[in-house]
C-alpha cells in the first residue's frame, strides 16, 4: 500500500478522533509518555472499577488533582484549529475525543463527543445520573439528585463501555475521511476506529508526534507536534 504525505481530496463528511497528544502542548501529561506514571501508578492500575472498589481514596485523589489542574491549562493551537473547522466546515463533522479534559469545549468545538467521560462530571452509583461537577470528590460524594453519598468521577474505566458507541459507529460508517490526532492506538475500541472507517471506504489520516501502534492502518500519516500539523491540515480542508 502506498503511503501518502501530501494534500487529500476535499471531504464531505469527517470523523476526527483525538487523544492525549493533542493536549500535551497545553501542559496536560499523556498516559504512556515519559511523564505517564502518576505517583508510580500506571493508568491501567488506577482507572478500573476494581481499583476504585479496593482503594477509593487513591482513585478519587487521582481525579481530584487532575480536575484541579484544568484551571492551570488553556487550549492550544490544535484545539483552536479544530474549533474553527467545526464552525466553518459545512459538511458532516464529528469530533470524538478520548480526553477527559475540557480543552476542546473551551476552544469552542460543538460537534463533540467525550467517549471516555469528563473530569468535570460526576456519576452517581446509586441513581445513575451524570451531572456537572466542580471541586473535590474526596470531600463531597453527595449526589444532588438522590442525596446518596455515592458519587464517582464520570470517567470510562477499563472494562466499562465507552459513551455513544452507536453514534460513533454510524458516523464512522458514513464518513469519507477519518483523522486520528495525538493518540497511541493502545486502547480499544478507539484504536479500532481506523479499521472500521477503512472497511467502509473512508480515507484515513494519522497526525501524531510519532508513528502510533496502528500507523500501518492509515493511508496517510504526518508526524510532528499537533500544534503545527493540525492548523495546517485544517487550512487545507477549509481552503479546498
Ligand atoms: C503527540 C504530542 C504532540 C504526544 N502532538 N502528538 C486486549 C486486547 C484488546 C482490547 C483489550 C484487551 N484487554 C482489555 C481490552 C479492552 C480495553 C483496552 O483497550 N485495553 C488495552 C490496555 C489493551 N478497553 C476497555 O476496557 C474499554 N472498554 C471496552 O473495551 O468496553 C467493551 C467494548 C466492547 C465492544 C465495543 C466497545 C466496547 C474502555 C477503555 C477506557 C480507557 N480509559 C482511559 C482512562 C480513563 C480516562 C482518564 O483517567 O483520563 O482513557 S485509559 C487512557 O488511555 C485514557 C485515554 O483516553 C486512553 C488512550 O490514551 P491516548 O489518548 O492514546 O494517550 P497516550 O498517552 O497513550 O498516547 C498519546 C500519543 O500522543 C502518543 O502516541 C504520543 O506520541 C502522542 N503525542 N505529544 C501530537 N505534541
Amino acid at each position: 500500500m502506498a503511503r501518502q504525505t501530501g494534500a487529500m481530496p476535499r471531504p464531505a463528511s469527517i470523523v476526527i478522533l483525538t487523544g492525549a497528544g493533542i493536549s500535551a502542548e497545553s501542559g496536560v501529561p499523556t498516559f504512556r509518555g515519559p511523564d505517564g506514571l502518576w505517583e508510580g501508578h500506571r493508568v491501567e492500575d488506577v482507572a478500573t472499577p476494581e481499583a476504585f472498589a479496593r482503594d477509593p481514596h487513591t482513585v478519587l485523589r487521582f481525579y481530584d488533582l487532575r480536575r484541579a489542574a484544568l484551571a492551570t491549562v488553556e487550549p492550544n493551537a490544535a484545539h483552536r484549529a479544530l474549533a474553527r473547522l467545526d464552525a466553518e466546515f459545512e459538511g458532516e463533522l464529528l469530533l470524538v475525543t478520548q480526553n477527559v479534559d475540557d480543552l476542546h469545549d473551551r476552544a469552542g468545538s460543538r460537534r463533540l463527543l467525550h467517549m471516555h467521560g469528563e473530569l468535570k462530571r460526576s456519576l452517581c452509583a446509586a441513581c445513575g445520573e451524570s451531572r456537572p461537577f466542580e471541586g473535590d470528590m474526596l470531600t463531597n460524594r453527595s449526589c444532588r439528585g438522590c442525596g446518596a453519598s455515592a458519587l464517582r468521577p464520570d470517567i470510562v474505566w477499563f472494562g466499562e463501555m465507552p459513551y455513544e458507541m452507536d453514534r460513533i459507529e454510524r458516523a464512522l460508517a458514513g464518513c469519507d475521511l477519518f483523522v486520528s490526532i495525538g493518540t497511541s492506538g493502545a486502547v480499544y475500541p478507539a484504536a479500532g476506529f481506523v479499521r472500521t472507517a477503512r472497511a467502509c471506504g473512508a480515507a484515513t489520516l494519522e497526525l501524531n508526534l510519532e508513528p502510533s501502534a496502528g500507523t500501518a492502518w492509515f493511508y496517510a500519516a504526518r508526524h510532528g507536534p499537533a500544534s503545527v500539523l493540525v492548523p495546517a491540515w485544517v487550512d487545507e480542508v477549509l481552503g479546498g
